[in-house]
């Protein structure tokens, strides 16, 4: 059947199905409206019998977000969480950057008359879309100032809750409109993605990316898995920063995952959490989606800044789709438009505002390059302080990587077990698979997570 553009013939039987099965169910329901009228009235005195949800059963915790209520309920003095993937101040506090605070305290004040869109402080819906001047921005923050595709305006980007929302987002779109539907996510991954992109209506599979033994890229194996893969299927890339391992490819191995993607019409999804976190600078860390733009395929982009502007619970953040030609794009945006509204309605005005704030004024922007990098380099620093610390105790094993790899993430190796036993023991909280937050250490907290390690390395090998 259809491909492409052409599956909206499908969508459209599938939701008139859709829609005389509701309509049926209507009709059902006010049947049975009728003859119930008098059963409700005998049921008013009050309603005894069993809850109808009690078959419902009690739902395991998040692997990642579980691991800051377990946090929170540990009363211990020296508990620390490197669970969660969030900043944290040298005090162990989370940080509202300088600029943000400035932006904000602009929005309040109304001192953006030269915006000529809707600010924070007009609290009207946006259009489906979000804010247009934020989705210019943000585009150029990915693509580059002077992209030929945004030019050409071959890019649509929309504004989505955070990260997650446009990986949804994108995912939703694929599954309606692209004619393959399976994804190849890297082994491991973020654990979110396969849950966002199954229910998203696509079919997860995995590639090989990591070698447990060397600690680096299984770059073989991602090559072998990705030219097995069918003709057209969706590949998710980690942009930089790759979430848990910490291993990224070299350009010349993004190079060559391009062109071999590009051969077997592999169609490319980026997500993009951690822009800035990895290098310390936003365009070096926008290189492999760039590269992949440049070539002039197509390919899809999600943004957040959860990570590089603090904004977490803002939920701020962007889906891009670059297209081949100008009119492709505009289709493919009023597409868009039809899985974001029944969905959210349409996206918060507050983060975006922010950020649009910050984007659009050189001095404002240079600041938070600023606190981008001071950041990402006391998150290095952190690295080498871990390092040093288990050297000094001796600890065994080769615990390079700690240095070597990059962006908020330390994939230590560490198995369950020994991660059961730091947090009985020393009160770490962490997930499972091993993985620590750099940046929830500090220089206070580095040696009792030393400690713990090396305690756990030794007592349970
Ligand atoms: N993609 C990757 C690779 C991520 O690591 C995260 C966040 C996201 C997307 C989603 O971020 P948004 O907040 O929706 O913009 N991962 C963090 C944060 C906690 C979580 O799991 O949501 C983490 O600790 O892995």
């Amino acid at each position: 059947m259809g491909h492409g553009v052409e599956s909206f013939g499908d969508n459209s039987v599938a939701a008139s199905r859709r829609l005389s099965t509701l309509a049926r169910h209507l009709e059902a329901s006010s049947m049975a409206e009728s003859e119930n009228v008098g059963l409700r009235r005998s049921l008013t005195s009050g309603f005894d019998g069993d809850s109808v949800f009690a078959h419902v059963v009690k739902a395991p915790e998040d692997p990642i977000l579980g691991v800051t209520i377990a946090y929170n309920k540990d009363p211990s003095p020296v508990k620390l969480n490197l669970g969660v993937g969030a900043y944290r101040t040298e005090e162990g506090k989370p940080l509202v950057l300088n600029v943000v605070r400035r932006a904000e305290q602009l929005l309040i004040n109304d001192r953006q008359a030269k915006l000529s869109v809707l600010v924070s402080r007009v609290k009207e819906y946006l259009p489906i879309v979000g804010l247009a001047e934020f989705n210019k921005l943000s585009a150029k923050l990915m693509f580059g100032e002077d992209s030929p595709a945004i030019r050409k305006n071959r890019v649509t980007t929309v504004q989505c809750l955070s990260g997650t929302g446009s990986l949804r987002v994108g995912g939703e779109f694929l599954a309606r409109h692209y004619h393959q539907k399976t994804i190849y996510i890297p082994q491991p991954t973020w654990g979110n993605h396969p849950k966002v992109f199954t229910l998203a209506g696509l079919s997860v599979k995995t590639y090989r990316y990591y070698d447990p033994a060397t600690r680096g890229l299984n770059f073989k194996g991602l090559l072998e898995d990705l030219d097995s893969a069918p003709s057209g299927a969706i590949v998710l890339l980690h942009a930089c920063a790759h979430n848990p391992t910490g291993v990224d490819p070299t350009p010349e191995q993004w190079e060559k995952i391009r062109q071999l993607m590009r051969s077997r019409k592999l169609m490319p999804f980026f997500d993009s959490a951690y822009q800035g976190f990895a290098s310390g600078s936003l365009d070096v860390d926008a290189q492999a989606v760039r590269m992949f733009v440049a070539d002039g395929g197509e390919c899809l982009v999600a943004q957040s800044y959860a990570k590089n502007m603090g904004l977490y619970g803002e939920r701020v953040g962007a889906l891009s789709i670059v297209c081949n030609a100008a009119d492709v794009a505009s289709r493919v945006e009023s597409q868009l438009k039809l899985v974001i509204r029944p969905m959210y309605s349409n996206p918060p005005i507050h983060g975006a505002s922010i950020v649009a704030t910050i984007l659009r004024d050189k001095n404002m922007f240079n600041e938070w390059t600023v606190e981008l990098k001071a950041m990402a380099d006391r998150i290095i620093t952190m690295r080498q302080k871990l390092f040093d610390a288990l050297r000094a105790r001796g600890t065994p094993g080769d615990w390079s990587h700690i240095i070597k790899q990059i962006g908020m993430f330390t994939f230590t190796g560490l198995n369950k077990e020994q991660v059961a036993f730091m947090t009985k023991e020393y009160h770490i909280y962490m997930t499972s698979d091993g993985r620590i937050s750099m940046a929830g250490l500090s220089s206070k907290t580095v040696p009792h997570l030393a400690d713990a390690i090396h305690a756990a390395v030794t007592r349970l090998s």
